[in-house]
């Protein structure tokens, strides 16, 4: 049985990963922090009963800042396959904690190799390396003649989470070129899911447009409206950094749609998902979005808020439907990046032709999934307003 080991199990890709790997037969140990509440929801649904002699899933403790932690896990897991996925992954929050990612994101990586290569696993252990597209920076001047980032475009990170990764790039080369070490980087372009941490863009406005739509919340404050991401399903990215680590030689990889589109086009189509067209007005700051029109019956069948009318012939559920030209969005400037990596598009055509990786969802399948999860995430707290309890707000 193959042995594999990821850190940031608990995160959006550790736990795609985890079911794959699991599907695939292999033995998961994975690496979770200590925390004073559970933050294992992500992967709850896996979790095996470690009296169980068939145990498949097993997890640690641990930390990317502590090497003998690390070391300790490695050996005592053998692994066949390593996933760096863990990381402090936010980008806009790497402004206000720059030594700590330099730490857990560009560090922790060299502790994991330097690792494998104290214990003389060189040559079993094959390593992937969670690398980004934010190394590109998104300078219009480093894409290539087709107007792509690929695996030769030049690097320019724009944040600490960016130059962190760097670092992480170039370790994870060199301990490949310096020890012939199967290591590779895998440059992911964004990823999201009904998984996906609930700060990134997509997840923040897919559970506002749900809220908004069942009548929890007036309107959602973004950020810069105008940044272009090239945006994938992380379950279509999780196999790829499988496929990356079966690969007869050690490389680095650019995965990406190859399809861009602003975060103002993103939040038209989550509404799109519940009948809600929004309109834009005004520039920079200024801009907002309003509700310009409501399909009645796409709004019913998502929000499941249909007028119903008990015996009396008095309604029992809400019947109004959305106000046209209410406010939904407004653009808040705290959400603005002191550096900003204002476009990114991939190019995949290696890992396509390399690896056959053929992505299953586009933008849309990926914005209905998302909008799915949310609406029944959030209809879970109309029942429970309903019940006569409270609906605490949270920070995004
Ligand atoms: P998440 O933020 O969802 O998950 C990050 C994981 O790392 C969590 O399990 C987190 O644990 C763990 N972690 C954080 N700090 C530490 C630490 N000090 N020691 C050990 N583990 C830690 O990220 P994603 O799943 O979205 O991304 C996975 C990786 O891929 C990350 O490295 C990210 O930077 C990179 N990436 C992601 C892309 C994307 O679009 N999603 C694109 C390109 C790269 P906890 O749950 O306790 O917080
Ligand atoms: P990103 O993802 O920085 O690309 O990093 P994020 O979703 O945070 O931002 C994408 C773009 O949206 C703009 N934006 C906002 N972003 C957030 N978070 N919140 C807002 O309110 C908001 N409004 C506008 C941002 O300015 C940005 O341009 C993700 C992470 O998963 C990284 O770990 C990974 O390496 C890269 O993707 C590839």
């Amino acid at each position: 049985m193959k042995v594999a080991l990821i850190t940031g199990i608990t995160g959006q890709d550790g736990s795609y990963l985890a079911e794959l790997l699991l599907e695939k037969g292999y033995m998961v140990h994975g690496i979770k922090r200590r925390s004073s509440l559970f933050n294992t929801d992500r992967i709850d649904h896996l979790y095996q009963d470690p009296h169980d002699p068939d145990q498949r899933l097993k997890l640690h403790y641990g930390d990317l800042t502590d090497s003998m932690n690390l070391t300790r896990i490695i050996q005592e897991c053998q692994p066949d396959e390593i996933y760096n996925l863990g990381a402090m992954s936010h980008v806009k929050v790497s402004f206000d904690c720059p030594e700590y990612v330099g730490n857990v994101d560009g560090l922790g990586t060299l502790r994991i190799l330097e690792a494998v290569r104290l214990l003389g696993l060189t040559k079993k252990t094959r390593i992937y390396q969670a690398s980004t597209s934010e190394l590109f920076g998104g300078l219009p001047e480093n894409k290539n003649e087709r107007g792509f980032y690929d695996e030769n475009s030049p690097l320019y990170p724009r944040s600490p989470y960016g130059v962190a990764k760097i670092y992480g790039f170039w370790i994870t080369k060199n301990y490949r070129e310096a020890y012939d070490m199967y290591a590779c980087n895998g440059l992911l372009f964004n990823h999201e899911s009904p998984r996906r941490g609930e700060t990134f863009v997509t997840r923040k406005i897919t559970r506002a447009v749900a809220k908004i739509a069942l009548g929890l919340q007036d309107k959602v404050y973004l950020g810069n409206l105008e940044a272009k991401r090239d945006w994938g399903h992380a379950k279509d990215y999780v196999r790829m950094m499988w496929m990356i680590l079966q690969a007869d030689k050690a490389e680095d990889w650019v995965i990406a749609t190859g399809v861009t589109t602003t975060v103002r086009d993103f939040v038209r189509m989550a509404f799109g998902e519940v009948g809600i067209e929004v309109e834009f007005k005004g520039e920079g700051v200024e801009e907002k979005g309003f509700i310009k029109n409501v399909d009645k019956e796409k709004y019913e069948a998502a929000t499941g808020m249909s007028v119903r009318v008990d015996e009396q012939g008095e309604a029992v559920s809400r019947t109004e439907l959305p106000t046209i030209g209410k406010e939904v969005l407004s653009v808040d400037p705290s959400y603005f990046r002191p550096t900003e990596v204002d476009l990114l598009i991939g190019d995949p055509t290696k890992a396509k032709e390399k690896l056959g990786w053929i992505p299953e969802y586009e933008l849309k399948d990926l914005v209905k999934d998302m909008m799915k999860g949310d609406l029944a995430l959030m209809k879970k707290d109309v029942d429970l307003l309903k019940a006569g309890h409270e609906i605490l707000k949270q920070a995004e």
